[in-house]
């Protein structure tokens, strides 16, 4: 149900001359083995960290049965993807060795598919993890450095014919706040998520697999998290389905003055207006109230995503 490849890039270009939209994506695809995510409603992703330092929820599902019954949660909730990740990712975090990293995801993602409860998406910047944790049955890549950090995970996650969600950062969780320099934040976020759509396609990764996303808070101010959602439709207009990660972040605190434990309402209140700008996947801690704002957002009509 899409354009051939060479239209669809004609329209990418035409789009970025005229400053208009190119005709969004409406199915994502996943896999192997798993229908693809249609994108006429949002996609809301169930956050399970099974690390015990994450900056929200570190520790609290680390056991498969925990996480199994987190998983339940979700779905029930209206998840469409769970993601499971092994490492935290925030400022300063540790690097956690492959081996380590492996243990912690790899029985999870065994565990939700004994149980029939998936898709799942690996939350992780290694190719070993990912190699793993697709062979125990996952069915999309979601690194937050987009492919850059492991040379290897392209070919990978292209091996697999798994989906990849390729979010922007820039340098690793020690250096990160400190590369948060930009002139103009949103267009040079959308030229270097562009070059990382460019390199998996290198590597072999289908188009109409990949799935992008801003990556607030990494190697960005709250301010610049803040234009960046507001500025969402020129990452719409690349032509990928794209993603937001704001649930419970630094840059919801500083407008709304809550604590971490207290931020769900303003999560929910970015979905929506990400969606009103062209967004489709939703990665949040409470899926229930981004599915509430988001059908109130979707029944309102909004979300063409056209660019400025
Ligand atoms: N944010 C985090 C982790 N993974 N993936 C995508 N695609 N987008 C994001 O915005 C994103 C992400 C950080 O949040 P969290 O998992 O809650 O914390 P931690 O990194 O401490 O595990």
């Amino acid at each position: 149900d899409r354009a051939p490849p060479g239209l669809e890039r004609l329209g990418v270009l035409l789009g970025d001359v005229l400053g208009t939209a190119v005709e969004p994506p409406r199915c994502w695809q996943i896999g192997p083995g798993a229908p693809g995510l249609a994108l006429d409603r949002p996609v809301l992703i169930g956050i399970i960290n099974v690390t015990p330092d994450s900056f929200s929820d570190g520790g609290r599902y680390s056991a498969p049965d925990q996480a199994v019954a987190r998983a339940e949660r979700l779905l029930a909730d209206g998840a469409r993807l769970l993601d499971v990740g092994g490492e935290s990712t925030r400022p300063g975090a540790r690097e956690v060795p492959v081996d380590e990293e492996i243990g912690r995801v790899v029985p999870i993602v065994e565990a939700l598919g004994r149980r029939g409860l998936g898709p799942v998406s690996v939350d992780t910047r290694k190719a070993a993890v990912a190699r793993a944790a697709l062979a125990a049955g996952a069915a999309v890549v979601n690194d937050v450095t987009g492919f850059a950090f492991d040379p290897a995970m392209g070919a990978v996650v292209a091996a697999a014919g798994a989906g990849a969600l390729l979010m922007h950062t820039r340098g690793d969780p020690a250096t990160m706040d400190d590369l948060a320099r930009y002139t103009d934040v949103t267009p040079e976020v959308a030229a270097e998520l562009r070059a990382r759509a460019v390199a998996a396609e290198r590597s072999g990764v289908a188009r109409e697999r990949i799935a992008l996303d801003p990556g607030f808070g990494f190697a960005k101010t709250a301010a610049q998290s803040l234009r960046l959602l507001d500025e969402l439709a020129t990452i719409v207009a690349l032509g990928y389905p794209v993603a937001v990660g704001p649930s419970r972040k630094r840059f919801l605190g500083v407008a709304t003055g809550r604590p971490v434990e207290d931020r769900d309402r303003a999560t929910a209140v970015a979905c929506a207006l990400a969606w009103e700008r062209g967004a489709r996947l939703f990665r949040v801690h409470d899926v229930a109230l981004a599915r509430e704002a988001l059908e109130l957002a979707r029944a309102a009509g909004g979300g063409g995503g056209t660019a400025r």
